[in-house]
């Protein structure tokens, strides 16, 4: 227990070394999550750094009674600065993959950065010259460079947010908020500096409800504000150097409005960017239905398909948006994603981790819509199938028989692929869906590829199989391994062998052996209604430890 919690907690801090003695040593994960919110404080402080420094400079209004808190301010975030340096000599560093945690290497690789001598650039004591030119805020300029954490920072906190959109929006304000308002700096620094040999240009009329240092920077915010988004209303110029300046206020605006305009248009249409697609999807459906002249109830019924797959909020093609990933992350991602109905799913449970993974990889979701029929009996099945949401009806011929019901959790078209059937490869029932259906379909070709590896699953697989037939045929066990045998068996029959597994299955309703009686008595006990067939786990372990020995020995004969 302590063990796990220190690993937590490690997890949240970095990682934390123990050398000789009671010496304890901490070594920040550049990754971690402490590194992170270190980052945020750095950013804070050049934050504060960024919008002040400016400030102080164009509006001097450093007196006496508020110096003292400017002093504690800037030392406070100095202060920070010289922590980071501190933070930078313990944070560790990747070589060759591997995070590295010597103090001695640390020391050195930071040294040897120039992000070293940035940092300390940044802390330029300057501010010696304070008792020289007075307490002038641009002697502190050098804070400013410590703008590449800021950045770090931001980029970090785009990858890493859920809300992607709302982050970028709030950036962005803040950057246009910030341009605003060094440019309001600026230009009242020119205007008190008397650049322009007039004053006209940016002054303001007297105005009794609005004096002082706030009202001063809110009148240069107010015009910077105007210039930069093009509004005009600006004092009309009169010497030649004011017109030159407020022109160029006028195109620097022009660029950073149509700038703004793209990235707002960007985030709008990220956001919108999934209904579009769905939107575009549909519309290309409907045009090809129209065309095709397709009968009002038909396009009735696949709009009301997609009406089902937005409300559920899904997209039909859910899988390319985890493509890119590799197959362990994605099986790890879709495991989890789909957990609450594998687990449901009889073959799964108690099985190999390998297996669940390899499976959950093929699997690909697809819906149906009320009344349709997911397979037919005598078609060749092509695929089987994990019912995840929804309820299906086994039926016989006429449709009017339904032999089972199955729920979430219920999977069906094993017996074809299995080549279980009497007539081999096709389907022996008919699947119809009673409402919407949200299913996981898993092809031939992917199916025999894991149960090749995995041989207890395929004996639990066609022993369900078989009791499932038995049902079906109402026909006595021996009679299903009769014609079975007979029957082509899937891909390693058809190289002239009768598949591990269904030999398997076979020799022990042969030998009328102990395993298979129980294991089929197990399922005959069930909920024959519901078709939701249930194996005694524990018995039906042992049984499988007994089944891969055989496997292991036929398939080693066989081979
Ligand atoms: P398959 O491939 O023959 O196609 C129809 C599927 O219905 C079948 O496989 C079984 O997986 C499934 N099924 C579920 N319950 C029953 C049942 O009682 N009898 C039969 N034959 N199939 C069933």
């Amino acid at each position: 227990e302590i063990k796990k919690e220190f690993e937590k907690w490690e997890n949240v801090t970095g990682s934390m070394h123990h050398k000789s003695g009671c010496n304890w040593s901490f070594v920040f994960d550049p990754s971690g999550r402490l590194c992170y919110y270190w980052s945020l404080i750095v950013s804070i402080a050049f934050l504060y750094n960024f919008w002040s420094i400016i400030y102080r400079c164009a509006f001097q209004e450093i007196n006496e009674k508020t110096v003292a808190s400017w002093f504690a301010l800037d030392y406070f975030s100095d202060f920070i600065y010289i922590l980071d340096i501190a933070v930078n000599f313990r944070t560790g560093y990747l070589e060759e993959g591997v995070l590295q945690t010597d103090s001695v290497k640390l020391r050195q690789h930071y040294m040897n950065c120039t992000i070293f001598y940035i940092d300390c650039l940044c802390l330029l004591p300057l501010d010696i010259l304070y008792l020289s030119i007075g307490f002038k805020s641009i002697l502190r300029c050098f804070r400013l460079i410590k703008i590449y954490r800021f950045w770090a920072f931001l980029d970090r906190t785009e990858r890493h947010t859920n809300y992607p959109n709302i982050f970028r929006t709030l950036s962005l304000l803040h950057y246009i908020l910030a341009i605003f308002h060094w440019n309001a700096c600026l230009s009242h620094i020119i205007h008190i500096k008397d650049g322009f040999g007039s004053r006209d240009w940016f002054t303001r009329s007297k105005n009794k409800d609005c004096e002082g240092v706030t009202c001063d920077y809110l009148h240069a915010m107010y015009w910077s504000v105007l210039a930069l988004t093009t509004i005009g209303d600006l004092p009309t110029p009169r010497t030649k150097s004011e017109y030159v300046f407020l022109i160029m206020q006028l195109v620097f605006g022009l660029f950073l409005f149509a700038t703004v305009l793209g990235h707002v248009a960007n985030i709008v249409t990220n956001v919108s960017a999934a209904r579009k697609e769905f939107q575009a999807k549909l519309d290309a459906v409907k045009t090809y239905m129209r065309m095709r002249r397709v009968p009002d109830h038909i396009q009735t019924k696949v709009i009301r398909w997609f009406d089902y797959l937005w409300m559920t909020q899904k997209s039909s093609d859910e899988e390319r948006s985890v493509g890119c990933l590799p197959d362990k992350l994605k099986a790890e991602i879709a495991i989890h994603v789909h957990l609450d109905t594998l687990k449901r799913v009889e073959i799964f449970q108690n099985t190999e981790a390998g297996f669940l993974c390899e499976l959950v990889l093929r699997l690909r979701p697809v819906l149906f819509s009320p009344g349709d029929y997911i397979c037919r009996k005598g078609e060749v099945g092509k695929e089987m199938y994990i019912v995840n949401r929804g309820r299906l009806q086994v039926v016989t011929d006429n449709g009017k028989t339904v032999l089972a019901t199955l729920r979430a959790g219920s999977y069906f078209g094993e017996i074809s692929i299995l080549n279980m059937g009497t007539a081999g490869n096709r389907r022996t029932a008919s699947v119809r869906s009673v409402g919407y259906s949200d299913l996981f379909c898993l092809n031939k070709q992917d199916m025999w590829d894991v149960l090749k590896d995995y041989p207890a699953a395929r004996v639990r697989l066609e022993a369900i199989a078989v009791k499932r037939l038995e049902k079906y045929r109402k026909e006595p066990l021996k009679k299903i391994a009769m014609g079975r045998s007979k029957s082509t068996p899937g891909l390693v029959e058809s190289k002239g062998k009768i598949p591990v597994g269904n030999m398997n299955v076979l020799q022990m309703k042969e030998n009328q052996s102990a395993s298979t009686a129980t294991l089929l008595k197990a399922d005959d006990d069930d909920d024959i209604e519901d078709g939701e067939e249930k194996i005694n786990s524990d018995k039906d372990k042992q049984q499988q430890d007994e089944y891969c020995n055989t496997v292991d020995e036929s398939t080693s004969s066989m081979d």
